[in-house]
This record gives C-alpha cells, sequence and structure tokens, in this order.
C-alpha cells in the first residue's frame, strides 16, 4: 500500500490533488501537510493532516521520518509574480526547501518524489511554441528554481536513485481556490469578476498568448506520471504537458458568448506582463505522450462551462 506525504496541501493543486489520491490509495496512506494550520481549511479533512514549513529543516526531517511515505508530492511553492516581489521567501521556500526534501528523501528511503514544474522554466531564448528539450534560460527567480527542480531531480535519479518526476505545466484554471501569486492568475480572476460584477481589469495584454490547462488535467498528468513505469522513462523530472493556448481576448469572447453583460478592460502590470512575455505560447508535449501515454481531455469551451457553471454554485451569495 502506497504511503503519500503532500507538501502545500492548501494550495490551488494540492487541494484538488488531495481528494483523487485519497479516493484511489485511501484516505489514511494520504497525509496533507499545510504551511499554517488555518489553511487546512481549504484541505479535504477526509484523511491525516500535519502543520509543516517546509523552510524547517528540522520539520522536514521529522515528518519524513515519522511518516515514512513511499512517495512524496512536493507541491510547495513561491508562484511567479510573488516570487519576483520576495526573492528571499521565494529562495527559502523554492531553492533550499526543495533540496531539504531531496536530502531527506534519500536518507529516509523514499521511492518518488514528484515535482511539478512549470512553463515558468522556459525564458525569451525559448523558441514560442517550446519543444520538450529545448533552450531554456529563464530570467525569472521562479523559472530558475524550477529548472533547478528539474536537473536536481534528474540528478538525484542518476546517483542516488530517488525516482524524481516532474511535469511542465502551463497555467491551471479551476474553481476551488484561487491563486494569488503567479502570472497566469488572470485566467482564474475573470471569472469571479464576470460572475460577481460583470466587470474584469486585466493586467496582461490582450494579445498575450499562454499555455494553459484545466485542474482535472493537471492532476490527472501528476498521477499519471507518479503511476508510469519507470523503465520506458527517457525523461524524468521535465515533461512538458500540453491542453490549450490563449489569450485574454479570446478567453473573454469565450465568456462573453455565456455571460453577454460581462466586460474587460486592461490596465497593464509591467511586471506580469515581462514574465508572461518571456514564457512561450504553446507547449510540445509528443515526449510525455510517447513516453507515459500522456493526454489532456478539456478543451476551452468545456473549461468555460464547468468553471461558469461550479462558480455559480460557490459564489452565490456574491452574484447579484
Ligand atoms: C504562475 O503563473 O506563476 C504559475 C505557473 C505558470 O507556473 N501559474
Amino acid at each position: 500500500m502506497n504511503k503519500i506525504l503532500v507538501t502545500g496541501a492548501s494550495g490551488q493543486i494540492g487541494s484538488e490533488l488531495i481528494p483523487v489520491l485519497r479516493e484511489k490509495h485511501g484516505s489514511d496512506n494520504v497525509i496533507a501537510s499545510v504551511h499554517e494550520s488555518h489553511l487546512l481549511d481549504e484541505v479535504d479533512l477526509t484523511g491525516p493532516s500535519v502543520e509543516l514549513d517546509v523552510t524547517d529543516k528540522k520539520q522536514v526531517e521529522d515528518i519524513i521520518e515519522s511518516t515514512q511515505p513511499d512517495t512524496i508530492f512536493h507541491l510547495a511553492s513561491v508562484l511567479s509574480a510573488l516570487a519576483e516581489q520576495d526573492r528571499q521567501l521565494a529562495y527559502k521556500v523554492n531553492f533550499e526547501a526543495l533540496y531539504t526534501i531531496l536530502e531527506n528523501s534519500v536518507k529516509y528511503g523514499v521511492d518518488k518524489v514528484i515535482i511539478p514544474s512549470s512553463i515558468g522554466a522556459f525564458g525569451l531564448d525559448t523558441p514560442a511554441v517550446a519543444p520538450n528539450d529545448t533552450l531554456q534560460r529563464p530570467n525569472t527567480i521562479y523559472g530558475i528554481s524550477k529548472v533547478l527542480g528539474e536537473l536536481l531531480g534528474n540528478y538525484y535519479y542518476s546517483m542516488t536513485g530517488l525516482d524524481v518526476r516532474g511535469v511542465r505545466l502551463p497555467g491551471v484554471l479551476s474553481w476551488k481556490v484561487e491563486p494569488t501569486a503567479g502570472t497566469t492568475d488572470y485566467a482564474v480572476a475573470i471569472f469571479y469578476g464576470a460572475l460577481i460584477s460583470g466587470k474584469y481589469v486585466c493586467y496582461l495584454r490582450d494579445d498575450t498568448k499562454l499555455p494553459m490547462m484545466y485542474m482535472p488535467d493537471a492532476v490527472n498528468s501528476l498521477i499519471l506520471l507518479s503511476e508510469a513505469d519507470g523503465s520506458k522513462l527517457q525523461h524524468r523530472a521535465d515533461f512538458n504537458v500540453a491542453a490549450i493556448s490563449f489569450t485574454p481576448a479570446e478567453l473573454a469572447t469565450a465568456i462573453t458568448k455565456r455571460l453577454p453583460h460581462f466586460e474587460m478592460e486592461y490596465a497593464i502590470d509591467p511586471m506580469r506582463q515581462a514574465i508572461a512575455d518571456s514564457w512561450p505560447d504553446e507547449l510540445i508535449d509528443d515526449v510525455a505522450k510517447t513516453e507515459w501515454g500522456w493526454n489532456h481531455k478539456y478543451g476551452l469551451d468545456e473549461i468555460v462551462d464547468d468553471m461558469i457553471e461550479k462558480l455559480s454554485i460557490k459564489l452565490q451569495d456574491k452574484i447579484g
């Protein structure tokens, strides 16, 4: 029976990954760890939960030693926009804590560590339509940390046998926990604006095309990769996964088709615009398809329909 530890369990991805893992492996076998106890509200409480500050080396060691997981989903990470505003925090969480997790995984015999990478691992030298293996050279602290995660993951696998795997996730749309520290967050916030006030002021230019994905596909990519036959993998911690790409203007048009009164305005945030401009427009995910059978399910129409349906229920008290 698998014993799984998830860090960053109350975040956008963790809060949706945990119920799926608990359904598959049994609630008691999936330990949710969150930074502060009040964030436990965001977590599926049907199984064990612990408070964990991943920057506290002793706490990380104690939890890995006491829970003896076979697999760790290391999701705790400072996202791109916050990382530029608080480099010190980004360094502690995305660089130092990553190392602590990997070293303790080796020390306590963890089999597998899953570390999401991101489109942020690419940079201005990457082709706009990014193949799996290409020039990366990101110019953000977040992107540098994601490349570090990929390279360290591949290094730990070859040097220690710790099986580190990871996908480069696009911007993820979801309705349960709203992301607030990233560059792609507009694609979620726009739905809150459209439903609550009929308006949204977008901080990216109307023609900023970025790779995006719906949460069920993102969760599925992490689980599928974690379960893939290791002997068939040529890559490890650095797989592109793709679904769709769109611009703010295209997303606004798709929303307006369903909510005709919706209006979008633009007030560009130079920092987030520069980050978005350094990322590719599209990812090519042929390597993930070949090596572990990845494919996405949700297209733009399905995403917009589902987001509006789910958020209309979640926000019913706020919708006039
Ligand atoms: C962010 O915008 O920082 C994240 C990401 C694409 O990694 N959503």
